[in-house]
């Protein structure tokens, strides 16, 4: 759908795209490893309103759609990854699922896919996998380093075939945020779907997900801010649109006033 964008960029207004390398540039250096907290609050400002103001276009412009993110070698592995947003959710559905080691769970595949499809952990875990190491960058202000292992979303994806008109990924999470009436959700479209290190993680640091941390399944987007992470996946649909979910901007904190594009 913008492969053609991405092609076009190249070449566009040179000095635009120096200005913005360097402007990003000055906020991620400021990042640091581990999980601290940030000394001065307002470079994550810096980096938030940089990812807010720039058009998805202009993103292009500084980083193909297809890079890499960085990957760390294993003693930059922060002790304890840090946990934010739900770390326990209280639904008794899935409270049973927890207290049963996630036997029970199944991961629904549908939406606009020719095969729909359920996947138990056992079935995902028989798929190729990845692991990875990478920094999850927080709006709040605090970046953590991890190891990751799951199953390329690009294999489960061409497993239930996505129809022609299917555009973007929605994970549906099992959490309500702090209580409240609506659903943890949110939404990658296919360019960022089939990145390769795009995973259905089911590991952190060679132990089981944390319920913590997203268990039995969450979704890692390395090149994205950690709001786009959802974790407690219980369902992907593949969609045309947004309008029929939540407030209709494509995730819970999108809903919320923050940028649905969340690249870093
Ligand atoms: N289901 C769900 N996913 C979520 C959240 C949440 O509250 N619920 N918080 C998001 C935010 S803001 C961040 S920074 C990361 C935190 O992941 P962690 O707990 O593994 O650090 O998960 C994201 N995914
Ligand atoms: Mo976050």
């Amino acid at each position: 759908m913008s492969d053609s964008t991405s092609h076009d960029d190249h070449g566009h207004d040179g000095g635009r795209r120096r200005f913005l390398t360097r402007a990003l540039a000055v906020g991620g250096t400021a990042l640091l490893a581990g999980c601290d907290r940030l000394s001065q609050s307002d470079t994550m400002e810096t980096i938030f309103d940089a990812t807010s103001a720039l058009s998805q276009k202009a993103h292009r412009l500084i980083a193909s759609r297809q890079s890499l993110a960085r990957e760390y070698p294993p003693s930059e592995i922060a002790p304890t990854f840090r946990a934010n947003g739900t770390t326990n959710p209280t639904s008794s559905a899935y409270r049973i699922l927890a207290d049963y080691d996630f036997l029970g769970w199944t991961l629904k595949v549908d939406g606009q896919v020719e095969v729909p499809q359920s996947f138990s952990l056992d079935e995902l875990k028989a798929l190729p996998s990845r692991t990875q190491i990478t920094r999850q960058d927080c709006v709040e202000g605090w970046s953590c380093i991890g190891q990751w292992k799951g199953v390329v979303l690009a294999d489960v994806l061409d497993r239930v075939r996505p129809s022609d008109n299917a555009r973007f990924v929605v994970f549906h999470c099992a959490d309500n945020v702090y209580g409240g009436p609506d659903r943890y959700y949110e939404s990658l479209d296919l360019i960022e779907a089939n990145h390769p290190q795009t995973l259905l993680a089911y590991e952190l640091n060679g132990e089981a997900l944390p319920v913590a941390n997203g268990a039995p399944l969450r979704l890692r987007a390395e090149r994205q801010l950690g709001y786009k992470m959802a974790k407690y996946i219980m369902r992907i649909e593949l969609v045309e649109d947004f309008r029929h979910l939540g407030r209709g901007n494509g995730g819970y904190w999108e809903d919320r006033g923050y940028s649905w594009w969340a690249g870093i």
